[in-house]
Order: structure tokens, then C-alpha cells, then sequence
């Protein structure tokens, strides 16, 4: 899927690639038969690593839940530590930025390539060598929450927003009222940037009303993909999906 024209002509020149993953839910392995949490986290780095990707974003649900052993934890900080790509994490419902919370004990929180927002930054990254700014809205208990943090003025060339909840179009909202964490296309819209890379949704999909490039990855089980971003001056932002590769 190549949602705009122009990818391959991209070539080698000042491109920033971003892999755009959710819902990886690790978790202890003789919980789940057939897919394992671990076995999605490599393939997402794995592919992100061939595709020369600046950061990986990892929007909400990478953990399934708090009592996660800490073997498999440590195993997952392993494959992200050792990955050699930036790695960005927002927190979603099912691993939260509780006081002590997994990413934690995880020992996910120091290491150098790894950002987690909502704890190791408030609400926003800045990586100046790309003149990008990411920001996201942490997830800080198993409670509702507004999915998008406050608008702001944008500082950088480039942004992107990460957010983890439900979107529910407009002709669907107030039958949805029960929903946590509902996203509208007017939250979408009003965050101006670049790219929302949205998790919650195990299905890949695009969603608002186009006035932003907002999409869910889906989850590695079922889509088998992840959402590769590529932005530059001369062709602004595409987004395609790529097979993941499982090794
Ligand atoms: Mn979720």
C-alpha cells in the first residue's frame, strides 16, 4: 500500500524514516499459543533495521500487561537495547505509566536508544538531527484519558504525534459514548502534524476525515506489517506498509 506517489523516486537523499508498529503485547509465552510478544518485537526491529529507520515508534500496548515476568521483560529490553535504532515507546492501556511500572523493572528506562514518553519525557521528543519533534500522551492508569495531550505551537520542521485509543467517526460518536479513549477526526485534525501514528487497533488501517495522515499499524500477528513514514522537503510525507520479516 502506497498511500502517495512518490516513495520509489524518494531515492538516497535527506529522507527521515520512521517504522510505525502497536500492539505488540509481550507477554509471558506459555500464555499465548502461536504468537509471542517477543517474536513480533524482533520482526518489528528487525525490519526497521533494513529499512534504515531513524526511530521506531511503538504506540501503546507493546507490553499485555503488569505481571509480565521480569525474565521476558529483560529479554524484550535485550532485543530493544541491542536493535542500533532509536526507539520510541508510548504507554497504552494494557502497560500504563504506572509509579512502578513495568518499563521499569524492565530496566527499559537509561537505556541510550530508548525513549518512553510519559516517563522519560512529559509529553514530547525532540530529536534536533532530524529537526523532529514526537510527541504522545502517556497512558497513567487503566482509566479513561483524553488520547491527545495539549495542542502546542510546533517548534520543529517536522511532527509527529503518537496516541493510543479508539477512533470513532463522526456519525458513530455519541452511539459510542461507552468507549474509552475515544479519538475523533477533530482530534485528529487539530494536532496539524505530519503523521499520528495511532495504536489500539490490532488491524492496519487509515483513518479521520484526511486533513492529517493518521493511521493504526495494526499489530504484527494480524497484519503482518509495519507502517514505514518517509518524509523529505521535496516530497513531504509518505506512508506505505511493509512486510515484516521474521527471523
Ligand atoms: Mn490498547
Amino acid at each position: 500500500m502506497t498511500e502517495s506517489a512518490g516513495a520509489e523516486s524518494i531515492g538516497d537523499d535527506t529522507a527521515i524514516v520512521l517504522v510505525h508498529s502497536s500492539d505488540l503485547h509481550v507477554d509471558d509465552p506459555s500464555m499465548h499459543r502461536g504468537y509471542n510478544g517477543l517474536v513480533g518485537l524482533r520482526a518489528v526491529l528487525a525490519t526497521a533495521r533494513t529499512l534504515g529507520a531513524d526511530a521506531v515508534l511503538l504506540a501503546g500496548d507493546t507490553f499485555d500487561n503488569h505481571r509480565v515476568s521480569t525474565p521476558v521483560l529483560r529479554q524484550a529490553t535485550d532485543l530493544i537495547a541491542a536493535a542500533q535504532l532509536r526507539v520510541v515507546l508510548l504507554p497504552g492501556n494494557h502497560d500504563p505509566a504506572l509509579a512502578d511500572c513495568l518499563f521499569r523493572r524492565a530496566g527499559l528506562i537509561g537505556v541510550p536508544n530508548v525513549d518512553v514518553l510519559g516517563i522519560t519525557h512529559l509529553e514530547a521528543i525532540v530529536l534536533d538531527e532530524h529537526d523532529l519533534e514526537i510527541r504522545g500522551r502517556a497512558h497513567r492508569s487503566f482509566d479513561n484519558m483524553p488520547p491527545f495531550g495539549p495542542l502546542r505551537p510546533r517548534t520543529t520542521r517536522w511532527q509527529v504525534v503518537i496516541a493510543h485509543g479508539h477512533y470513532v467517526p463522526p456519525h458513530e460518536w455519541s452511539a459510542h459514548a461507552h468507549r474509552a479513549w475515544r479519538i475523533s477526526d477533530q482530534d485528529l485534525a487539530q494536532t496539524k502534524a505530519d503523521y499520528v501514528a495511532l495504536g489500539h487497533w490490532d488491524r492496519p488501517t487509515p483513518v479521520g476525515d484526511g486533513s492529517v495522515p493518521a493511521y493504526y499499524s495494526g499489530s504484527p500477528d494480524l497484519a503482518g506489517t509495519v507502517n514505514v513514514i518517509r518524509m523529505t522537503a521535496a516530497h513531504g510525507v509518505t506512508v506505505s506498509r511493509e512486510a515484516l520479516i521474521w527471523d
